[in-house]
């Protein structure tokens, strides 16, 4: 493997002896909470991953290398950046590493790191897709060029509801990506539970979601999975509010990469922290159910 990656001993021997890792994103941690309290839920996430049985690799560039597996002190780093830290897709993770920033890892760039190192499972929030008002701009995340060519299972609450999530669910139908409903039939909306289109299928027990991923990519398939996890208390509100904030965001002027960072950001602040409430347990719920199916893939091997 390239010097331009580095692991943890811990990840690298979890790997090695194919035991279960889940890798986990940073961008979360930087641009998707206010300080401190992406440091909280990248700790508390890696806690559910560990008392899952797997070992956490959480990504993110630092000092000039892709790291796979970061010291506490490291996921500090990470959420006392803010937005000062650089929004890491897969195309920016080269310019990143050369040229020394702080680089927070998207999906997309996390799923960069999983295939360079064979990490099969992964839990985040919710992930990218078409924005709203596609094709003006033609806005859609890097997360979805990269689910398709990853052989990694990702555990998300959905699609980011503040996206359009009905052509979201047709990009990834297209690109054979499946949508699992964990216990539902519905493709969670982020934030609230229900309320949006079918799932491609549905699983009920974390063997069955171990056993649908390794027949996926048995069967040569090799795109990535999503394993849609409600929300346990969502907000089934929301909706005016997200239509203030992506109108707010087109006003200003704020485009590209920053879109996201600042519908959350409004978000946040319009609803006195309830969404950031919901945001944070949703992500440590998901990177818990990830942790119990990579144990039970594992026990498949
Ligand atoms: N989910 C969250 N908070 C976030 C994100 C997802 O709860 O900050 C991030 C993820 O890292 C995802 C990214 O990959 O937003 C998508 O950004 P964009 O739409 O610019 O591709
Ligand atoms: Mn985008």
């Amino acid at each position: 493997m390239t010097e331009l990656i580095k692991l943890t001993e811990e990840v690298e021997s979890a790997l090695h002896a194919a035991d279960p890792v889940v890798a986990l994103e940073t961008t979360l941690v930087s641009h998707g909470f206010p300080y401190p309290e992406g440091a909280e839920v990248a700790l508390e996430s890696e806690r559910r991953v560990r008392a899952a049985g797997a070992v956490p690799a959480t990504v993110g560039v630092v000092d000039g290398t892709v790291r796979v597996g970061l010291a506490k002190a490291e996921l500090e780093r990470f959420a006392l950046a803010g937005q000062k830290a650089r929004k890491v897709g897969p195309r920016d993770l080269a310019a990143c590493a050369v040229q020394g920033a702080l680089g927070a890892t998207t999906v997309g760039g996390t799923l960069a790191a999983c295939r360079l190192t064979g990490i099969r499972f992964m839990g985040t929030g919710g992930l990218g897709g078409v924005h709203r008002g596609f094709p003006r701009p033609p806005d859609v995340s890097a997360d979805l060029a990269e689910l398709a060519r990853a052989q990694v299972l990702v555990v998300a609450a959905g699609v980011k509801s503040i996206l359009d999530v009905p052509a979201t669910a047709e990009v990834l139908e297209t690109l054979g990506i499946p949508t699992l409903g964990w216990r539902t039939n519905e493709l969670p909306l982020f934030y609230a539970a229900r309320g949006g289109p079918v799932v491609s299928a549905r699983v009920d027990t974390v063997e069955e979601a171990a056993r649908v991923a390794q027949a996926h990519w048995r069967l040569d398939r090799h795109t990535a999975l999503l394993l849609a996890r409600p929300a346990d208390e969502g907000l089934d509100d929301l909706e005016p509010l997200i239509e203030k904030a992506v109108a707010a965001a087109a006003e200003r002027g704020v485009s590209g990469q920053a879109v996201t960072p600042f519908v959350l950001a409004y978000l946040h602040e319009h609803t006195g922290g309830r969404t950031v409430a919901v945001n944070k347990r949703l992500i440590t719920e998901n990177a818990g159910l990830a942790a119990e199916v990579a144990a039970a893939f594992s026990a498949l091997l």
